[in-house]
């Protein structure tokens, strides 16, 4: 059968058009495509939820693909061991209680991870702001191309309603920012210096719905609660993830 161009376009423009409006109104919206925010997307969308993540970037992984200092490999501790065998993640052992993997292939399988379990991908589209209703619920998102942000074109937004928004943006914790800079209900305080083994307790313990409809992640959740940055080890972002993911089932 002979190719044809204008039915390659139109099946492409059909499709997304089709997968667009099938997300304008989810149960878990993710900001974010790193390490946490994938997490937490595959293991909500696993139990059922409508889940997106929104990554601004042509590529989901975040901080991950670079490994420490872009020796592609990441650490992960013992206690998050049991999530690289979740998701299919080969490790080494380096010693007592560290395991050493591959950065990309850790990408690659927390994203098929998310993909297997539904997750749809909006990708180089960017956070701009949110809404908030009377309530100070976080209602949803105000989305619009990062090409459009990069450009500084003046082109207004589209919106994505959500049940709970998650914070996953890493060091910018940039929907908690949003939410203090416009409406005042949260504080960032920012992150400190490096520091891993508290960072990597903290992060857990600061993964938490900061206002009502908005969970933070990750980095994220850090920077919010002015704790300390980590560097390349992962284990915590996995946990964090995984934490997230239990709050929001547990609504
Ligand atoms: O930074 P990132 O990987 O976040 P994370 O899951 O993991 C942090 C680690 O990578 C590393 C670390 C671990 O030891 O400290 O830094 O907390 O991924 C955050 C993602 O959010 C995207 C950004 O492009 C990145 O892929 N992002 C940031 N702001 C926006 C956004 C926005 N406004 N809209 C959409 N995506």
């Amino acid at each position: 059968m002979p190719l044809d161009e204008v039915t390659i376009t139109r099946a492409i423009l059909e499709e997304q058009l089709r997968v667009i409006l099938e997300h304008v109104e989810l149960d878990v919206a993710v900001v974010g495509g790193g390490p946490s925010g994938l997490a937490c997307a595959a293991l909500v969308s696993e139990k059922g939820r409508r889940c997106a993540v929104i990554e601004k970037k042509l590529s989901v992984g975040g901080g991950m693909w670079g490994g420490g200092m872009m020796f592609p490999r990441i650490v992960v501790q013992e206690k998050a061991r049991r999530l690289l065998d979740r998701f299919g993640i080969g490790y080494r052992k380096y010693a007592d209680g560290y395991y050493v993997a591959s950065s990309v292939e850790s990408v690659a399988k927390l994203t098929a991870a998310a993909c297997d379990a539904g997750v749809e991908f909006f990708n180089l589209t960017s956070v701009e702001d949110v809404m908030i209703r009377e309530d100070g619920r976080i209602q949803g998102l105000v989305i619009n191309w990062t090409a459009v942000e990069m450009a500084r074109l003046h082109v207004d937004p589209l919106t994505i309603q959500a049940g709970v928004t998650v914070d996953a943006t890493g060091h910018d914790a940039a929907v908690a920012r949003l939410v203090e800079r416009k409406a005042g209900l949260v504080e960032v305080k920012g992150e400190r210096c490096m520091w891993a083994e508290r960072a990597e307790d903290q992060v857990v313990h600061h993964t938490r719905e900061i206002c009502p409809g908005l969970v933070v992640t990750g980095m994220a959740a850090n920077a919010v609660a002015g704790e300390h940055r980590m560097g390349p080890i992962f284990g915590g972002m996995l946990l964090s993830g995984e934490r997230a993911a239990q709050i929001i089932l547990n609504r």
